[in-house]
């Protein structure tokens, strides 16, 4: 069944006040349309489990997985690993986020995590969703709605750049956050479009008039709604007439993490100009 519009919504990080805010603004219809979430849903914001709880209990919903929850997969199966061994959790819980969640969060809660997939193909508008990019030797998007938590060890390394991915060196390797330099470029320069229109988050960026960036085939919608930006919704029509071509909608967010400033403040130093 084609359900009425397909709305892909940028990184959530807790702050369910403003989702609720964007579903309202787009006239969301629990039975009509289908929610698209490029990830990130937790972390950094006020309310992170409560917004994976409303999230999961929505009607048509796909999670596209962010390195925010592969984080809280990877912390909850080490937390388990501990509480049966001894054996201590080596993931770095910098803000306590990972236990909060931990100590929040049931069974249900991590299902709804481990069921999300690292890409998701809008067939009929020629897009495709993932996190963070395309790494620019992949040569084909895993199966369509294998959740990420079901791949094998060597799945994950031919596709887990699609949840990380950001910029690229002169022979086409993922450059990882803290070894980027000026010279090197975005994944998304260099993207020929062979798997359609890319819509990503996990880089918060705007252009200067405060909307999403646009390159020729890829659409960064993470507009830094939990630094005090906005929060994105891009609403697909599944009418023939709107095909590829979204309306988009935006709500105004708050600076919660502003102890994240000086990281990205940090980081843009070493970050190349965008085009
Ligand atoms: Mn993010």
């Amino acid at each position: 069944m084609t359900l009425r519009r397909t709305i892909v919504i940028s990184d959530v990080h807790g702050c369910l006040d403003e989702l609720q805010a964007l579903l309202k603004a787009c006239s969301y219809s629990p039975d009509d349309d289908l929610l698209v979430f490029v990830g990130d849903l937790l972390d950094k914001g006020p309310k992170p489990h409560e917004t994976v709880r409303y999230v999961r209990q929505l009607r048509h919903v796909v999670l596209v997985l962010g390195n925010h929850e592969d984080k809280h997969i990877r912390y909850r199966g080490h937390e388990r690993r501990r509480e049966k061994s001894g054996k201590s959790n080596p993931c770095l819980d910098r803000h306590g986020e990972l236990a909060a969640f931990y100590a929040a969060a049931d069974d249900e809660d991590y299902a709804f995590l481990n069921q999300a997939v690292v890409a998701y193909t809008m067939t009929e508008h020629n897009h495709v969703v993932v996190h963070a990019g395309i790494p620019p030797r992949l040569k084909a998007l895993p199966p369509e709605g294998r959740p990420w938590s079901s791949f094998t060890k060597s799945d994950k390394k031919k596709w887990g750049g699609l949840k990380w991915a950001r910029c690229v060196d002169a022979r086409g390797n993922l450059i990882g956050v803290y070894d980027t330099q000026l010279h090197h470029r975005f994944w998304c320069e260099d993207y020929d479009g062979r798997f359609g229109t890319v819509i990503y988050g996990h880089l918060h960026r705007v252009t200067e008039d405060g909307s999403f960036i646009e390159t020729e085939h890829a659409r960064g919608i993470d507009t830094g709604c939990v630094y005090g930006g906005r929060l994105t919704g891009l609403v697909f029509s599944n009418h023939e007439s709107c095909i590829g071509q979204p309306i988009v909608v935006q709500v105004d967010g708050s600076p919660y993490a502003d102890d994240h400033a000086e990281y990205l403040a940090e980081a843009r130093k070493t970050t190349p100009p965008f085009p």
